[in-house]
């Protein structure tokens, strides 16, 4: 028993192997909750909200078998991970894979190399992943720290959107009037709303705090629709990480973070011991539109405080200010040394520029003004470069891996085919939808791709969280207004941060740049869910290069059929 236990203590001592395979089981369940005076079933793997957190260090395995209990279709996407050459395990339904269905199995399978930090996993069909997801956190390799002091403890915060309904209705009933979805009733840190809700004193999430120790707080925002201001009273927060990747420190006392995005915050209780609200709300950039301006709030609270001190609540700018969200932002610098090094593209293959933004489909001839309940009598639409994106009903994956026709074409145009004043006045009488299509852009193996994101103001210009699966990219540049080509001469081509999800300045542009290394096809969407159910979305198709190393594995034996 002794010899076991020094055995165990010196295997943790060295630190585990590296490559070693991570096994965890996620079954999809239906489970009650009670929260906000009200009682519903919510489904969630594991019957756990959130969802298990997955550890990991830098080149394991990771194998999750999912098995589907409950009567909907399923997948899960690992957001962030790059998923190199093993596209088929990414998880988004209909693009890399057709869903789990109920009674169903699939077991992804994925290294995970050239990546540390916190990223998260969720569900990627339907607004499931309201509450089907958790933190997937990499380690390390073993015998490699922090470039920052090792903190006594770290702890995720995982940020996620509450409806007392179920949440198909409000999709549902969104895309059924043709109108905004219902906003949600609350915020919640750790799938707990704090106290400033009814019915929710007791239901809060309590970091216990050492004083004079520092603490490594890992933010996901699973939120559905809203970007997140968030504060902890009195503290002051250092930036170290976003997306899981390392940036230079950094202090604040708000941080900004869109729906898809994580971040790593260093905090030290140094404050007179007492209980500190970490509280978050709404960054809504949009006009008219309405949102969830309710305060989620969780506690930071010094081992030798009064739990009778009520806390303090943090100063949050004002919902639509912009301004603090753009210096946020502007801080975030990649580390950038030598071991942990940076590879931006300094010269370009392939320009791509994209808009993105809201669009207003005519109500269709004969249909019932129910359910045109949109602008000016017509139903809400999103799109790229005036495509808004349809999902088909095979996965496009498969459909080029197995050269099948009709499921997709590879005419999506790598710049809008009709120019016009992007941020200028409403163009809200413009019916901008072209049809709805499946559309993908294909792009050949190792091209170094720039490409800019316009938002527009057909509808409303508004922050659009764009998420791109399979890469990070290199946040170049972003600005107000118009892009022209002559602001590439402004771009950080130095030390970018590097993300796998942007907020697009509302009635602004991202530049971004990424190298082509990951063959497969990669979905492109706006991480603000209702967008996403709109179309706000796009797909690559990245072909394969020379040889084994730069083409795609596979599809595993026990992929889904649809
Ligand atoms: C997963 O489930 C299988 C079958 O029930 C079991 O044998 C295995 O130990 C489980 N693995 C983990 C990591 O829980
Ligand atoms: C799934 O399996 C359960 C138990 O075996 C069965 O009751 C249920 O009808 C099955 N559901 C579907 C959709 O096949
Ligand atoms: C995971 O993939 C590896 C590499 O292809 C393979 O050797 C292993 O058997 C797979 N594991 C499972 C559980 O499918
Ligand atoms: C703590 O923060 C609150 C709210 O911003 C502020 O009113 C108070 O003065 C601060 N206290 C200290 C000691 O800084
Ligand atoms: C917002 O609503 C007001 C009042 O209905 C309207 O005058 C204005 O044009 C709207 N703005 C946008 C950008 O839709
Ligand atoms: C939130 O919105 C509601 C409804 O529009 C409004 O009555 C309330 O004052 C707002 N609360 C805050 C904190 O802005
Ligand atoms: C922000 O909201 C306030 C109050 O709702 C409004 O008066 C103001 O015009 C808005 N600012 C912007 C930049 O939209
Ligand atoms: C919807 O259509 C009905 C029947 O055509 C009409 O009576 C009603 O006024 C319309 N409602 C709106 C809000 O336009
Ligand atoms: C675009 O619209 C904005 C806002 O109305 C205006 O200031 C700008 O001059 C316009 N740009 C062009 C090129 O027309
Ligand atoms: C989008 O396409 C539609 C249909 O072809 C066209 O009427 C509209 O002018 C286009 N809008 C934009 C902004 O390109
Ligand atoms: C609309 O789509 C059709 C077919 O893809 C294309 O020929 C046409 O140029 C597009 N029109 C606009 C305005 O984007
Ligand atoms: C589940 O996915 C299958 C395969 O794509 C599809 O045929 C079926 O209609 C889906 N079921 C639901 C409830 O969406
Ligand atoms: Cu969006």
């Amino acid at each position: 028993m002794l010899l076991l236990a020094i055995g165990i203590v010196l295997a943790l001592a060295q630190g585990v192997q590296a490559g070693v395979t991570r096994h965890y089981n996620f079954t999809i369940q239906s489970h009650k909750v009670s929260k906000l005076c009200s009682t519903k079933h919510i489904i969630s793997v594991n019957r756990k909200f959130p969802g298990p957190t997955i550890h990991l260090d830098e080149g394991d395995r990771v194998v999750v078998k999912v098995t589907n209990r409950v009567p909907h279709n399923m997948t899960i996407h690992w957001h962030g991970v790059r998923q190199l050459r093993s596209a088929w395990f990414d998880g988004p339904a209909y693009i890399t894979q057709c869903p789990i269905q109920p009674n169903q199995t699939f077991t992804y399978n994925f290294t995970v190399t050239e990546q540390r930090g916190t990223l998260w996993w969720h569900a990627h069909i339907n607004w499931l992943r309201a509450t089907v997801h958790g933190a997937f956190i990499i380690h390390p390799k073993p015998g490699l720290g922090y470039p920052f002091p090792k903190p006594e403890k770290e702890v995720p915060l995982v940020f996620s959107e509450w409806w007392k309904s179920d949440v198909f209705k409000v999709v549902k009933q969104a895309l059924g009037t043709g109108g905004g979805p219902n906003i949600s009733d609350a915020f919640t840190i750790n799938g707990k709303p704090g106290p400033l809700y009814n019915c929710s004193s007791q239901d809060v999430f309590v970091l216990n705090a050492l004083p004079g120790k520092t603490y490594l707080l890992r933010l996901v925002n699973a939120v559905l629709n809203t970007e997140l201001f968030f504060a902890i009273a009195n503290h002051t927060l250092t930036v170290v990480e976003a997306d899981a990747g390392y940036v230079k420190p950094f202090n604040t006392n708000v941080v900004v973070i869109a729906p898809g995005q994580t971040m790593n915050l260093l905090v030290t209780a140094n404050q007179a011991p007492g209980r500190y609200f970490m509280a978050a709300h709404s960054y809504e950039s949009g006009q008219n539109v309405t949102f969830d301006n309710t305060t989620v709030t969780a506690i930071f609270q010094y081992q030798q405080a009064s739990s009778s001190s009520p806390p303090v609540l943090p100063p949050l700018p004002f919902f639509n200010d912009t301004k603090p969200v753009t210096a946020f932002n502007n801080k975030l610098r990649k580390l950038a040394t030598p071991e942990d090094p940076i590879a931006v593209p300094q010269t370009v293959d392939q320009h791509l520029f994209f808009t993105v933004g809201l669009a207003v489909e005519n109500c269709p001839p004969g249909a019932s003004n129910k359910t045109c309940q949109g602008p000016n009598g017509g139903r809400f639409a999103a799109s790229v470069n005036n495509i808004t994106f349809t999902v088909p009903t095979t996965a496009i994956l498969q459909a080029h891996y197995f050269n099948t026709p009709g499921v997709y074409s590879t005419d999506f145009p790598f710049s809008p085919l009709v120019k016009f004043n992007y941020t200028g006045p409403s163009l809200k009488n413009l019916n901008s939808i072209n049809g709805t299509r499946t559309k993908v852009a294909v792009l050949p193996y190792g091209a170094n791709v720039e490409l800019i994101l316009q938002d527009t103001s057909i509808v409303t210009t508004e922050s659009h969280p764009i998420h791109l699966h399979g890469y990070n990219f290199y946040v170049v540049g972003t600005g107000f207004g118009n892009y022209n080509s002559s602001l590439a001469s402004t771009f950080n081509l130095v030390d970018p941060p590097e993300r796998n999800t942007i907020g697009v300045p509302v009635g602004g542009w991202a530049a971004l740049r990424f190298k082509t290394d990951n063959p497969g096809a990669w979905f492109m969407h706006c991480h603000l869910e209702i967008h996403q159910s709109w179309g706000l979305d796009t797909a690559f198709i990245v072909n394969n290069g020379k040889g084994p190393s730069q083409s795609l594995q596979p599809p595993p034996a026990d992929l889904p059929k649809c």
